[in-house]
């Protein structure tokens, strides 16, 4: 069995992570989706994957967990260039770049969840998510200016041609755009190319149209409901 488990488009950032990835590399892996918050959503993703969470790749009895853990796997059955900059120095870099945003950026994530389709109020500017925001007007404005004109691998992300940091940036690009948090030149260019690439609108299209919805309650618990 080949699938990748993943929370709701809408609302798992970690999910959509290594999905951009596993649907970039074109492995004709199967896709089921959990949807997070319900009543039974722990007990059946306690059934599936060790940590409860997704999201999760079975690959021929493998079972990989961590969203970065999955998109390394993505890449190795993809061969090289299509998930990692064939370049050394770039391929070194956007991992770095991943592996900050995997561990990081935790008032970004906090004040600004992941909700596509939503469009919100900009969150109050406390100094560690305006310290967030800057490191990444710096950090795309700064890939942008070094390695964007990389003309072996050319394109509008952060190395040239998509990349995984790409994947892993996807879903701050959202909440930029959910909560009008603030962005400008080279790298508000960057983010526009992300919302502009194929494979995210289709995924942005799949977000729209599902029929899970998640309320954040006052002391900041969630719960899912349907709406038809
Ligand atoms: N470090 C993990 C984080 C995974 C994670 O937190 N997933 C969330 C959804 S985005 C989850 O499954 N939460 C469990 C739940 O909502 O019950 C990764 O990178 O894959």
């Amino acid at each position: 069995m080949r699938k990748f488990v993943s929370g709701n488009l809408n609302y798992s950032s970690w999910s959509i992570r290594p999905l951009l990835a596993v649907r970039k590399a074109g492995l004709g892996i199967e896709e089921e989706i959990i949807p997070l918050d319900f009543p039974e959503t722990t007990a059946r993703l306690k059934q599936i994957s060790p940590t409860a969470k997704v999201p999760l790749l079975i690959w021929d009895g493998i079972e990989i967990w961590e969203s970065l853990a999955i998109t390394e796997f993505v890449a190795e059955l993809a061969g090289s260039g299509v998930i990692w900059p064939k370049d050394t120095a770039r391929r070194a870099i956007a991992r770095a770049v991943a592996a900050e945003m995997h561990a990081g950026f935790a008032a970004l994530r906090k004040a600004c969840p992941m909700d596509i389709r939503a469009r919100a109020a900009m969150p109050d500017m406390i100094p560690e998510l305006e310290v967030d925001i800057i490191r990444i007007q710096n950090m795309w404005s700064g890939l942008r200016a070094q390695y964007g004109g990389n003309t072996a691998e050319p394109g509008p992300f952060l190395f040239g041609a998509w990349s995984g940091a790409d994947a892993f940036f996807a879903p701050v690009v959202t909440r930029f755009r959910t909560y009008g948090l603030p962005l400008s030149g080279a790298a508000a260019d960057y983010a526009a190319a992300v919302l502009e690439d194929p494979d995210f609108l289709k995924l942005e299209a799949q977000a729209a149209a599902e029929p899970w919805w998640i309320n954040y309650g006052p002391d900041g618990r969630s719960s899912g409901y349907l709406k038809p």
